[in-house]
């Protein structure tokens, strides 16, 4: 697959942010009901799945999203000039299902939760410091809407009927609502096609090039109707590919924060990944999660600027 557009061949490297309300669980719940706390063994961003939270007690959460010290115009900026980084993908809605924008289609969203919209504030400082923005939109689950694809791993090759129902009153309008509010959205990072077919996969991608035909697709919009091949994650492909293609990746081992996740990789270890892949001619797309307030933990800024200082050294402005 090859997106024909230039920006994103000499990209190279990019940040993911994953930050929605598993954010504010930071890899632990405590049950409402008995009290009892546990933590999750798995991607923190999972947890609602993992620990088979009930959804409205989930939902409650989002009177828990303080972002008080998220600061648009600081992250854009050090994310060019300390971290070096081309483009900034962040998660407008994750398996949650919770919007990270200002959206009519779905209350269950962060203006109504915190009163900001994040994604308005991240594309306004992106078109200041002429970053290229993407989002992450999860297209098949949704475990706020109960026809969307199902939360168990089982269930995942099922075609599911009343995907539909989910497919034309939420997805498709949140992301027409989404490329038509945000004008600067240059790629939408979808993931986990689940038990979506090929059709329903032509269907989606027929509909966001039709409002915004240069926005560029993921691979994980699966049967092959992405733009470009997107790797398993932290997965690096051994033979040279021919078209563009991606690797998404942690610093530690969760893409949403996790508190109890400090295992940081090293700089030189990033490095290494990272020239491997430009090496081979592919993008780098490395992942932050950021804290409920906003604030990226202070171990991953430090790998970060470690890393950034050799990229900004040794790319072209
Ligand atoms: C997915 C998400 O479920 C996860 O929460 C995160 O957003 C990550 C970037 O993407 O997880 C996947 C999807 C595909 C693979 C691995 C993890 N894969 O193909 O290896």
């Amino acid at each position: 697959a090859d997106t024909k557009q230039q920006w994103y061949k000499d990209a190279k490297y990019g940040l993911f942010i994953h930050w929605g309300l598993y954010s504010i669980l930071a890899g632990e719940w405590k049950d409402p009901k008995t009290g009892e706390v546990t933590k999750t063994d798995r991607i923190a961003e999972w947890i609602e799945n993992n620990l088979n939270i009930d959804k409205e007690d989930y939902r409650k959460l989002k009177d828990e999203f303080h972002p008080d010290k998220f600061d648009a115009d600081m992250f854009v900026k050090r994310a060019k000039e300390q971290w070096g980084v081309k483009y900034i993908v962040l998660t407008s809605k994750h398996h949650e299902g919770f919007a990270m924008y200002d959206s009519k289609v779905s209350d269950f969203n962060v203006v109504k939760a915190a009163g900001r919209d994040i994604l308005r504030e991240l594309s306004d400082a992106c078109k200041k410091y002429d970053m290229t923005m993407g989002i992450y939109y999860s297209q098949a689950q949704d475990w706020d809407d109960d026809n969307a694809y199902k939360k168990d791993y089982e269930d995942k090759n099922e075609w599911k009927p009343e995907f539909r129902t989910y497919f034309d009153e939420k997805c498709k309008p949140q992301l027409k609502e989404l490329l038509e509010n945000y004008d600067n959205i240059s790629l939408i990072w979808f993931d986990t096609p689940m038990g979506m077919t090929a059709d329903e996969a032509q269907e989606l991608r027929d509909w966001v090039k039709g409002i915004k035909p240069d926005c560029i697709i993921s691979g994980r919009i699966g049967h092959q109707k992405g733009d470009y091949m997107t790797t398993g994650d932290n997965f690096i492909p051994r033979l040279p590919y021919d078209g563009d293609w991606e690797v998404p990746a942690t610093v530690n081992d969760t893409w949403g924060y996790n508190k109890y996740d400090t295992n940081w990789k090293k700089p030189d270890d990033i490095l290494n990944l990272l020239l491997k892949i430009v090496g081979r001619g592919g993008n780098y797309l490395l992942n932050v999660g950021p804290m409920a307030d906003g604030t990226v933990p202070e171990a991953c800024v430090e790998v970060m600027n470690e890393v950034g200082k050799y990229v900004t050294e040794n790319a072209e402005a």
